[in-house]
C-alpha cells in the first residue's frame, strides 16, 4: 500500500511540473498552438489511470495532459509534441490538445467537446464483441454534460451494457462560466438516473478515493454489469486557456482549493505515516525539476518535422 502511495504522488508531482513547465514555454512562445492546463486535477487523472489495465482504452480531452502521462506517455514524447517536434507523440501535428498514444489505449484526445464519449463507447463494444475483457474509461468536464453526445453515450452504453465507464471532471467551470449557470444540477452524478446507471460523485482530490471508486466502476464493467457515471469534484487553478486569467471567479476560492492540494494531502498522508518525510519530498521535487527541465530542453533542440512528412496520415497510401 505504501509503495503504491509514493508512487502516485510522485506521479502527480511529475505532471504538475510538466504543466508548470509548459506554462513556462508557453510564455517565452516555444508551445505550438494555444494549450490547456489542468493543475489541481492531477489525482482523478492519476487515481483512474492507476485502476486500469494497460490495455484499458482511454479517450481524453483537450485538456488531456494528466491522464495521458499518467497512462505511460513518456515526458520526452509530450514535450516534443507541445514544440511541434518530429519525436512527439503524434510527430509534432497535434500538439497540446492531440496526445495520442495507441501503445499506451490513448485512442485519441478530442478538442470538440464530448467528441471522445461516443468513441469510448464503440471501443467498449468493440471488446465486448471480440469477447475480449478491456473497458473504456472515457474522461469530460463538467461542461460536457450538457453535450448531445454525453447524453446519447449513456444511453447506447446503458442499453446495450457496454464496458465503460465515464468520469466527470467537475472544476466548477466550463469555457468561462460556471457550472451553475449552465447547468441546473449540484451534482453531476444525478445524470446517470436517466440511463439507469449508477452514478457516484468522489473527492477529486483525493487520489486514493479516485482509485477506489474508479476500480469498483472498473470492475463491474469488466464483470458485464455495464457503464458507471463518476463525478470528480475538482477545481483547477488557471483560466480555461492562456489567455484567460480567470477574473471572473469569486475571490477567495482558489486560496480555499489550493488548501486542498491533491498532492499536498497525499503529501501530508505520507509523511505523517512516516512512509515520504517532508525533505525526502522536497529532495524528490528537486530531482524530478531537474528531469522535466532536461526532458523540455532536450525537445527544444529535437528535429523538426521535415516537409516530405506533410501528407502522412492525411492521405491513405
Ligand atoms: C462542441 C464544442 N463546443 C464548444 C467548444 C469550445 N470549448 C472548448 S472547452 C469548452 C469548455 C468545456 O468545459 P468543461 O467540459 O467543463 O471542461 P474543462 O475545460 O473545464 O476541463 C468549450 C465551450 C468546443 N471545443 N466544442
Ligand atoms: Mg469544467
Amino acid at each position: 500500500m505504501t509503495d503504491r502511495r509514493i508512487a502516485w504522488y510522485r506521479q502527480m508531482l511529475v505532471i504538475r511540473l510538466f504543466e508548470e513547465k509548459v506554462q513556462e514555454l508557453f510564455m517565452q512562445g516555444l508551445v505550438e498552438g494555444t494549450t490547456h492546463l489542468g493543475q489541481g486535477q492531477e489525482a482523478v487523472a492519476v487515481g483512474a489511470s492507476a485502476a486500469m489495465e494497460p490495455d484499458d482504452y482511454v479517450t481524453i480531452t483537450y485538456r488531456g495532459h494528466a491522464v495521458a502521462l499518467a497512462r505511460g506517455l513518456s515526458v520526452d514524447e509530450a514535450f516534443a509534441e507541445l514544440m511541434g517536434r518530429a519525436t512527439g507523440c503524434c510527430g509534432g501535428a497535434g500538439g497540446s490538445m492531440h496526445f495520442t498514444d495507441v501503445s499506451h489505449g490513448i485512442l485519441g484526445a478530442f478538442a470538440i467537446v464530448g467528441a471522445g464519449l461516443p468513441v469510448a463507447v464503440g471501443a467498449a463494444m468493440s471488446a465486448k464483441h471480440r469477447g475480449e475483457s478491456n473497458v473504456a474509461v472515457t474522461f469530460c468536464g463538467d461542461g460536457a454534460t450538457n453535450i448531445g453526445t454525453f447524453h446519447e453515450s449513456l444511453n447506447m452504453a446503458s442499453v446495450w451494457k457496454a464496458p465503460v465507464v465515464f468520469v466527470v471532471e467537475n472544476n466548477l467551470y466550463g469555457e468561462y462560466s460556471t457550472v451553475r449557470e449552465t447547468t441546473p444540477l449540484d451534482d453531476l452524478a444525478d445524470r446517470a438516473a436517466a440511463y439507469a446507471i449508477p452514478g457516484h460523485i468522489v473527492d477529486g482530490q483525493d487520489v486514493e478515493a479516485v482509485h477506489d471508486c474508479v476500480l469498483e466502476a472498473i470492475s463491474r464493467a469488466r464483470g458485464g454489469d455495464g457503464p458507471t457515471l463518476i463525478e470528480a469534484k475538482t477545481y483547477r487553478y488557471r483560466g480555461h486557456s492562456r489567455t484567460d486569467p480567470a477574473s471572473y471567479r469569486p475571490a477567495g476560492e482558489l486560496d480555499q482549493w489550493r488548501e486542498r492540494d491533491p498532492i499536498e494531502l497525499l503529501g501530508a498522508k505520507l509523511a505523517a505515516d512516516g512512509a515520504l518525510s517532508s525533505d525526502e519530498q522536497t529532495a524528490l521535487r528537486k530531482e524530478l525539476q531537474q528531469q522535466i527541465d532536461d526532458s523540455a530542453a532536450r525537445a527544444g533542440d529535437a528535429p523538426l518535422p521535415t516537409l516530405e512528412t506533410m501528407e502522412t496520415y492525411v492521405y491513405a497510401h
